[in-house]
């Protein structure tokens, strides 16, 4: 029987992370594997999830700081590791993660320009608890991405941002994937149906090879 493993999704808005987190869900269990939880972040504890509320609201009265951000997420991500993720993983359970440490490299330190000597101290202390083995990368433009996003709802307090912001994002995506060893990188500029058969190939020869 395999092994469980800890498999993350990362990507801009409207790149398809959470369709591709069911779509990974039915690879896994062709794969004859049951023992499957997917999450999100922020979120999926319960105080993740009052965080993740915070973190998406605009108060218009009051700007978030880009620190108190920072830390909010991170408070967010200790509690779902500690609570969620460690303990399911010592069960065998497979995680699928909708966002991580990467999403923090490239909105906090691409986007919101924090000092990357900071976001990797606190990727050390999330990584001690346990670290992802493997990362899917779903590239979207941003241009494709935003629209898809706004078609599903009204922006939130991050995609307010401007197209510079995110187009920094992604450049901090590719800047720091090229030293991630475990990857997967799949066009989301295509449509559901390709973007669904990528996954599958690219995933089936990862498991067959772990
Ligand atoms: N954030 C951060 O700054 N730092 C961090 O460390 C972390 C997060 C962890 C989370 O909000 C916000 O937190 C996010 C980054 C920040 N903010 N922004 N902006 P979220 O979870 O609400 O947002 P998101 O993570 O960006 O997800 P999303 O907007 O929900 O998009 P998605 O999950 O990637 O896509 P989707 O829901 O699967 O698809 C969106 C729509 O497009 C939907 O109607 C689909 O049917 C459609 N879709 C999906 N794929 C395709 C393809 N291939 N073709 C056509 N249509 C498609």
């Amino acid at each position: 029987m395999k092994k469980n493993k800890f498999i993350v999704i990362e990507g801009l808005e409207g790149s398809g992370k959470t369709t591709a987190c069911q779509i990974i869900k039915k690879i896994l269990l062709s794969h004859n594997i049951k023992k499957i939880i997917i999450v999100r972040q922020p979120g999926s504890t319960l105080i993740s999830e009052k965080i993740r509320s915070i973190i998406k609201k605009d108060y218009k009265t009051e700007k978030l700081n880009k620190f108190s951000e920072l830390f909010l997420l991170y408070s967010a991500r200790f509690q779902l590791m500690e609570n969620i993720i460690k303990p399911s993983l010592k069960k065998g359970v497979w995680i699928i993660s909708d966002r991580h440490n990467l999403s923090s490299i490239a909105y906090q330190g691409g986007g919101r320009n924090i000092d990357q000597s900071l976001i990797q101290m606190l990727n050390n202390l999330i990584n001690k608890i346990s670290k992802p083995d493997l990362t899917i990368f779903l590239d979207v433009s941003v241009e494709i991405g935003l629209k898809r996003a706004l078609l599903r709802s009204n922006f939130d307090r991050i995609e307010k941002q401007s197209k510079k912001f995110f187009l920094k994002v992604r450049k901090y995506y590719f800047k720091f994937l090229l030293s991630e060893k475990n990857k997967i990188i799949i066009n989301a500029n295509n449509n559901i149906k390709v973007m669904k058969e990528n996954i599958k190939n690219q995933l089936n020869t990862w498991i067959n090879k772990n």
